[in-house]
């Protein structure tokens, strides 16, 4: 139906009685639905069909239709409101129905200011449909079926482009009329398909959306066609109709419609030519001195050096001044040797299995980093290029170096990636199978993660190892992961050498330009096996016999080049044999190399951070009281009156009680940690907090970022306000990915010694998704490559019911690949022993219990001589624990880290009559704590918290074990027993008791029995288990201890009831919300909240302490010298069978049992009632936590496990690497 018809019919509806109903119903629906009104979409195509069948047969429809069209009841057409009309839903109207209406409103509002205006005459449905506008219909279809092919090339040329060296994919051709082979196939051209087979001479005016035509505005068909063909069907298949950037897409029309836009000039093809050789000439040389050596060559995608050469080029001419490449195995030394231009010689030293002169384990050749200063001569300007080094696990160098790059733009002030350039080389089936590349990519736009933009370039051999891309994918493309940024992606053939460069060119242009990632995928073939060993027949016989009649693409260039007369054939060959002479230089100089350094291939050379400096020196962690009082009044205020920052009721609460800690001196967690970055920021040091919710915190307990209620993005974040001369603090939410992102803030650490990198798991075991991120990089880096890092894990962990999954941070993985022999007893009269085993382990590993040591823990990152990662266990409910306080005094300039702290109750003051010693480390502490003063045993029980798991703190621990000579030792964990730092702590135990020949105790187990789930998930379960655990320890509450707590209970009640009638009194009653989640505070035996540790000493050889300010003295632990010749407790009694009856009313008052747990009856799981099963010992986990006995005797020395107490050379060697 044509529009005027469309009109009439219109007018004609709003005639009609019926029509008004339905009009007025159609409304309705509309306005409920949101949809289109009646005359368009679905309706207006029904109308349309009945008005046809009407005007064959006007009884073909329903009267009142015929009615309708017939016009039979125009007279009420008067009474049509037209405002039912509603004007938005004209929008998609044709154009003349949405000037009739326009003008009919526009009457009314005049005439009336709303009353229903009269209708227009309407125009009678029986007259003939208005003849088309006299016009060239046929020319005007014709030319919009044009613009429809251009369209379709434009979108889907890349399907037909000859992408494919080998032939083996590709489109199918299409043989036009004229006999002409046209590449685009069906697919492409869809239901234009036919037409572009009529006359190939007419001419066409061109539309404004190509610029095929250059300066012309006329082509024939036939020269339209060819052109399109030339540029989208070529050997580059553009992939850009995704972004939605009208900007972006016609900028690269731009580049590659314009004619001529994809030649190259003679000299510019000689260049190719020139990189192209040594590119092949390094492989051939290889292969022909290393013919068995895996070197994972890259024969048959060669032309991805001269590639990377043409980006590094354009690049640096447009003032990048800093280059990041990641990469795999595939071509890696082929990057070093010509694009890095890392002397040859050195390449090839490694070849000769040479011993490192330098600590570490040493990489792989082809997995081994680079950084490198060089001249670049094609634009004579200095640019640095550093290859990541890069694990065996494919692609998950790519956030590492996005972080890295980032770290380093940030160093530069390089706020638009202007100076700075991350490029990342692809394999094909490791670009589309690995996760890590999409959670990268999701990276690549958020505004603290951001690299503007990066290039990647896929080396695409079209096979996986084994694996064809058919069962590797299901995408067509390998890159099609890279259009959920909206990169533009260009595929294009390897053996097209000019095609590459080209595109080259255009990404590095568009990256310079927009700043967005981008891709090219260089389509080629894997001339060998995966590696240089293996037998590629196996697997693709088809592929390989079609390979091994193919050229490589030097040869055919060079015989292409000397064809156009680029070139001449000696000049060729003279260029193949200057590069062969370097090779052959490069190897004879290779073998006056006699020793290698690890320290040679470091990807972050960190020369001014070391120069001068004292490893083993360590800075001092306090700070002074006014800076304390500053930072927590800035932390705990609202940004100043005149911003008019309106915040949450909440948050003032928040503030509120902040500002009530800071004004008693103390701090909980929230408080220490932000001390902690408030100090560093002071300091200068730059702190980055990233992860998922890290701006409020998970708990909710951080608040670092606050939110204007009632104006979008305004947000302040107190840390940014302290000093005006500060340093920065960047704390992001990040995406939803720990792998990517863990990955980016070890890249980030990695760059930058001077920042405090910190990223939070959600939970603990989130972390477990980035398990590559763990041992890959974090935990053997330094190891592998030399290369240090402060990264900070905190992994929130704790056993507190919450399931299986929100309680683990999986401590005994951490610890089980912490790399301090178990079995060495350091040497610890080392005045630098604190330093030097920190320095020599690959990780620190704590479990901390107080907010001031949390704070000196995170200080120290940055106060240690060198770098080390941290991987924190942080509390949970801890966060808020009234005990978990600490005074002003703990954080001040005599106080320093505690890698343990003592027990400093009633049993440190009678040590000789102590019974138990329990060692134990983070949450536990504040359980053991309680429910030591609920069975009253203060006195014979001393609780020892382990705060720095790893490296083991031996003299620490051997000072404690001195100190309780009579005690039975414990370890006591709330992990399970294959978890926790039970596995880690058990050897080494030993080793410091076995370091005492009259030692003859051992340590007994305390926790869970052993499980493959990290925590249950029921609360009942998980109360029972906890039950256990205690009694294992405590043994069962006496009738005395149950009359006690009882009487405590009662006195609480009525306190409490007084209190609530005093204030009763005063204010008449409110109601009262229940605060969520929040901790009842723990009691001590009195009743009392009990007192936050008091005089922990400093770690005395942790630091060279300076003198303590006027007024404050040093924590320090009372009497806490060994007691000469203690008697051992050998075969002590354990009061552990006695007073097994458990105290209902107790068991209530528990943390552990609120949120509902039934109260276990007395006697449950040791003692059942005869009529009960016997409780199972897997579901209950019980009967397996209890030794039987406590393990009182003497291990004996194993061969591998060394009495005497000194390192030995080679085992101990210090961890000094050379920068
Ligand atoms: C995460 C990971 N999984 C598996 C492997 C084993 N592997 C090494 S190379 C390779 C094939 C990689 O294919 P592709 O990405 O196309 O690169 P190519 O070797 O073809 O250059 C595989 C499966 C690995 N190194 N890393
Ligand atoms: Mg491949």
């Amino acid at each position: 139906m044509n529009q005027a018809k469309l009109k009439g019919l219109v007018l004609v509806k709003r005639s009609s009685a019926w029509g008004h109903r339905f009009l007025q119903t159609s409304c309705a629906l509309c306005k409920t639905l949101d949809r289109d009104s009646f005359a368009s979409g679905s309706s207006a195509a029904y109308i349309e069909n009945l008005y046809s069948k009407w005007q064959r047969n006007p009884k073909s429809v329903d009267e009142s239709w015929d009615e309708f069209f017939s016009g039979k009841e125009r007279s009420l057409l008067k009474k049509i409101p037209v405002q039912t009309l509603p004007t938005r839903k004209y929008r998609r109207l044709p154009l003349e129905i949405r000037t009739t209406v326009k003008a009919r409103s526009g009457e009314r509002t005049a005439s009336d200011g709303g009353s229903p205006a009269p209708a227009a005459p309407p125009v009678a449905p029986t007259a003939a449909p208005p003849a088309a506008p006299p016009g060239d219909w046929k020319n005007i279809d014709d030319h919009h079926a044009v613009q429809a092919i251009i369209r379709a090339y434009q979108a889907r040329g890349h399907l037909a482009a000859d992408l494919d060296p080998l032939g083996i994919v590709g489109p199918t051709k299409t043989s036009s009329v004229d006999g002409t082979q046209r590449q685009a196939a069906k697919e492409v051209l869809r239901q234009h398909y036919s037409y572009i087979f009529g006359d190939l001479n007419a001419m066409f005016k061109l539309p404004s959306s190509t610029m095929i035509g250059g300066d012309e505005e006329f082509l024939p068909l036939r020269e339209i066609l060819d052109r399109l063909e030339r540029i989208y069907c070529g050997p580059i298949g553009v992939e850009y109709m995704q972004i939605t950037s009208l900007t972006k897409t016609t900028w690269i029309r731009e580049r590659f419609e314009k004619p001529k836009a994809l030649e190259c000039s003679k000299e510019e093809k000689k260049l190719i030519l020139e990189r192209l050789t040594r590119a092949t000439g390094f492989e051939n040389f290889l292969a022909k001195k290393f013919t068995s050596e895996k070197r994972f060559g890259l024969e048959g995608c060669d032309i991805m050096i001269p590639v990377i050469k043409e980006v590094v080029d354009k690049a640096t001419k447009g003032g990048v001044e800093s280059i990041f490449i990641g990469m795999a195995h595939r071509g890696r030394l082929n990057v070093l040797a010509n694009i890095c231009r890392k002397p040859m010689a050195d390449i090839l030293a490694q070849f000769h299995g040479l011993q490192a002169s330098d600590a570490g384990s040493g990489d792989v050749k082809y997995h081994l980093g680079l950084f490198q200063e060089r001249l670049n001569r094609q634009t004579n300007r200095m640019v640095r290029i550093t290859v990541v080094a890069n694990p065996s696990h494919l692609e998950h160098v790519n956030p590492i170096l996005l972080g890295k790059a980032r770290a380093e733009m940030e160093h530069r002030g390089d706020t638009e990636g202007e100076k700075v350039l991350p490029i990342i080389i692809h394999g094909d089936a490791s670009f589309s199978g690995q996760g890590v590349v999409y959670e990268s990519m999701h990276l690549s736009d958020l505004p603290n993660y951001t690299t503007y933009g990066t290039i990647h370039i896929v080396s695409n051999n079209q096979v996986g190892f084994t694996t064809d891309p058919r069962f590797s994918r299901s995408s067509r493309y390998c890159t099609d992961v890279a259009k959920v940024v909206g990169a533009p992606i260009l595929h294009v053939n390897a053996d097209d050498p000019e095609a590459c460069i080209q595109c080259a060119r255009i990404a590095a242009d568009y990256r310079a330009k927009f700043k967005k990632d981008v891709v090219i995928d260089i389509v080629g073939y894997r001339r060998n096996g995966h590696n240089e060993g293996d037998e590629p027949m196996f697997t693709q016989p088809l592929m390989y016999q079609r390979i091994r009649k193919l050229k490589p693409c030097l040869t055919l260039y060079a015989e292409k080049l000397i064809k156009e007369g680029v070139i001449t054939d000696s000049e060729y060959k003279d260029m193949v044999s200057k590069y062969d002479k370097i090779c052959e230089d490069a190897w004879t100089e290779s073998k006056n190399i006699k020793t290698i350094k690890y320290s040679t291939w470091i990807d972050s050379p960190w020369s001014a951070f070391f120069e001068g400096r004292n490893r083993l020196q360590m800075g001092s962690t306090g700070i002074n009281e006014e800076t304390l009082k500053k930072i927590g009044s800035i932390f705990s205020s609202l940004p100043p009156p005149e911003h008019k920052f309106e915040a949450h009721k909440g948050i003032q609460r928040i503030l509120s009680l902040r500002k009530q800690m800071v004004d008693d001196k103390v701090a909980d967690w929230s408080l220490g940690e932000a001390f902690a970055f408030g100090s560093l920021l002071k300091e200068g040091v730059h702190v980055r907090l990233s992860g998922q919710d890290v701006e409020r915190g998970t708990f909710s307990h951080r608040h670092h970022v606050l939110h204007h209620q009632t104006h979008d993005k305004v947000v302040y974040t107190a840390l940014n306000h302290l000093y005006p001369d500060q340093a920065q603090y960047s704390v992001s939410n990040s995406s939803l990915s720990e792998c990517a992102v863990l990955g980016f803030e070890h890249g980030y650490s990695m760059a930058s010694p001077n920042t405090v990198v910190l990223w939070e798991g959600q939970f603990g075991d989130f972390c477990n998704t980035a398990q590559c991120i763990i041992d890959q990089f974090i935990a053997s880096g330094e190891s592998k490559w030399v290369r240090q890092s402060g990264v900070v894990l905190l992994l929130p962990h704790s056993m507190e019911g919450m399931g299986p999954e929100h309680s683990s941070g999986r401590m005994e993985r951490f610890l089980q690949m912490s790399d301090d022999d178990p079995d060495i007893y350091p040497d610890t009269c080392d005045c630098d022993f604190v330093a030097r085993q920190l320095m020599n382990v690959n990780w620190i590993v704590t479990n901390l219990s107080t907010p001031a040591n949390f704070f000196h823990c995170l200080r120290r990152q940055v106060k240690m001589g060198f770098r080390k990662p941290l991987i924190n266990f942080s509390p949970k409910s801890v966060l808020r624990h009234p005990m978990a306080r600490s005074p002003f005094k703990d954080f001040n300039e005599a106080s320093s880290f505690l890698r343990l702290i003592p027990e400093n109750g009633p049993a440190s003051e009678n040590p000789e009559s102590v019974t138990k010693l329990v060692f134990c480390s983070g949450k536990v502490y504040y359980d053991l704590f309680k429910e030591r003063d609920d069975h009253e045993q203060v006195n014979t029980v001393a609780i020892v918290r382990v705060e720095q798991i790893c490296p083991f703190p031996y003299d620490l621990i051997t000072e404690q074990l001195e100190l309780y000579p009579n005690a039975e030792l414990l370890w006591a964990q709330e992990e399970h027993k294959n978890s926790g730092a039970w596995f880690y702590v058990q050897p080494r135990f030993d080793t410091a008791l076995l370091n005492n020949e009259n030692e003859t105790r051992c340590v007994s187990y305390h926790g869970r029995a052993p499980s493959s789930s990290p925590a249950t998930g029921n609360k009942v379960q998980h109360y029972k288990e906890y039950k256990a655990f205690i009694e294992s320890i405590f043994g069962e509450l006496t009738e005395e201890n149950k009359a006690r707590l009882d009487c405590i209970i009662k006195e609480k009640q009525a306190k409490a009831k007084a209190e609530s009638k005093a204030s009763m009194n005063k204010n008449p009653p409110q109601p009262v919300k229940p605060k969520p989640g929040a901790t009842p505070p723990v009691k001590n035996s009195t009743g009392g909240a009990t007192p936050p540790a008091k005089n922990i000493s400093p770690d005395k050889k942790q630091l060279k302490p300076e003198p303590a300010a006027k007024g404050e003295t040093p924590n320090s632990v009372p009497g806490a010298t060994p007691a000469p010749g203690a008697k051992n407790p050998r075969g002590a009694e354990t009061p552990r069978s006695k007073n097994r009856s458990l105290d209902e009313k107790h068991l209530k008052s528990h943390p552990a049992s609120k949120g509902g747990f039934p109260v276990s009856k007395p006697g449950e799981n040791h003692a059942p009632a005869a009529k009960e099963a016997p409780p199972d010992p897997v579901s209950s986990g019980v009967s397996r936590i209890l030794p039987q006995k406590p393990r009182f005797f003497k291990r004996r020395p194993t061969p591998n496990r060394k009495p005497d107490t000194k390192p030995t050379e080679d085992t101990q060697k210090p961890r000094e690497p050379e920068f």
